[in-house]
């Protein structure tokens, strides 16, 4: 039967199996696990793996999860003797430490920092920042100490697939990691060396970076362990109806300004006021006096409405940012 390997598309452990499935040629069926769906947290997936985690490889139904375990099973297996995953016991427990460094730190402390403030109610702390560059420098450190080409060795081997893939999630948020200048160089020569292999990752960094920049709506899960986000709706927050009233009031006034046929000191809190529903693109076109009161404020004053416009654009940048870091 052929192999079957449950996996979310954009998730690292899983991109790190399919790399080596893909470069040993090992014929499997992917099966897509639906992550927002929760179809990992079903009594039947944890019949697979009671860990409640993806990837999950089915060989005729043994059931192997651990993502480095699967990458050692695949090559022992399904390709004994490749360079992949090496027979020398030095270079092997080299190989072997560097997947339990990923597991244990690199991926963990990045992760952490990357994807959970993602898909979870997490925020990224200065902590979390300091973790990512210990992560960041101890990875250095050892490619520097090894003066390896690879992760492990001078060629190719399983523990790089996870490490790169860890790293791809600093590049999908823009984090600037230039300064670690061995990672850095081993990073961007994987994807010269290996485009069909980066591909499987750059598609993934894709997909991140979209959820990075709309955060999914997950308030249908019910996670053991992860807080999920409430989903802010930030168009239904704003309230139409003061929009509405001050429509009645121009109209019953029947006055160019809000409270007289000149600019007045109520102007001003007013238009201030009116200024932030068009910061969050509020459409209140349809209250016609407000627009035509609100507009004729810009053209007639355009001081003044300086005043008002620079703090509009402060706080859409603020929002613009706070919502890239989410
Ligand atoms: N140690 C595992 C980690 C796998 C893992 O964390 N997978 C994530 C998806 S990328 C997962 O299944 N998370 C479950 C959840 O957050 O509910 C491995 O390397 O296989």
């Amino acid at each position: 039967m052929v192999l079957k390997l449950y996996v979310v598309s954009d998730g690292p452990p899983s991109l790190s199996v399919r790399q080596a499935l893909a470069l040993l040629e090992v014929p499997c069926q992917q099966v897509d696990v639906d992550f927002g769906a929760g179809d990992h947290m079903t009594d039947e997936y944890a019949l697979m793996n009671p860990q409640k985690e993806i990837p999950v490889l089915d060989d005729d139904g043994f059931f192997l999860s651990e993502s480095n375990a699967i990458l050692q099973y695949i090559c022992d297996k399904y390709s004994p003797g490749t360079p992949l995953y090496p027979q020398d016991p030095k270079i092997r427990a080299v190989v072997n430490h560097r997947l339990c460094f990923n597991l244990s730190t690199y991926y963990a402390n990045i992760s952490a920092y990357t994807m959970a403030p993602i898909f979870f109610d997490y925020e990224r702390t200065p902590l979390g920042l300091k973790k990512v560059h210990i992560a960041l420098d101890v990875f250095n450190t050892y490619l520097s100490r090894a003066g390896t080409t690879h992760a492990a060795a001078d060629h190719l081997t399983i523990a790089d697939f996870p490490l790169i893939n860890s790293t791809m999630t600093l590049e999908a948020i823009d984090f600037d990691f230039s300064k670690y200048e061995k990672v850095s160089t081993w990073y961007e020569d994987f994807k010269k060396d290996y485009p069909e292999l980066w591909k499987i990752s750059a598609d993934a960094m894709k997909e991140i970076k979209h959820f990075a920049a709309n955060p999914p709506d997950l308030t249908h899960m019910d996670h053991p362990i992860h807080p999920i986000r409430k989903v802010k709706n930030r168009r239904a927050t704003v309230s139409s109806s003061p929009a509405g009233v001050l429509e009645t009031y121009l109209t019953r006034n029947g006055t160019t300004d809000v409270a007289a046929d000149h600019l007045t000191i109520a102007d001003f809190p007013l238009i201030n006021s009116t200024m932030t529903l068009e910061t969050v693109d509020f459409d209140f076109s349809k209250y016609k006096k407000v627009t035509a009161w609100y507009e004729g404020f810009k053209n007639n004053y355009p001081e003044l409405w300086k005043i008002s416009e620079d703090d509009m654009k402060f706080t859409q940048a603020y929002i613009a940012n706070s919502h890239k870091s989410l």
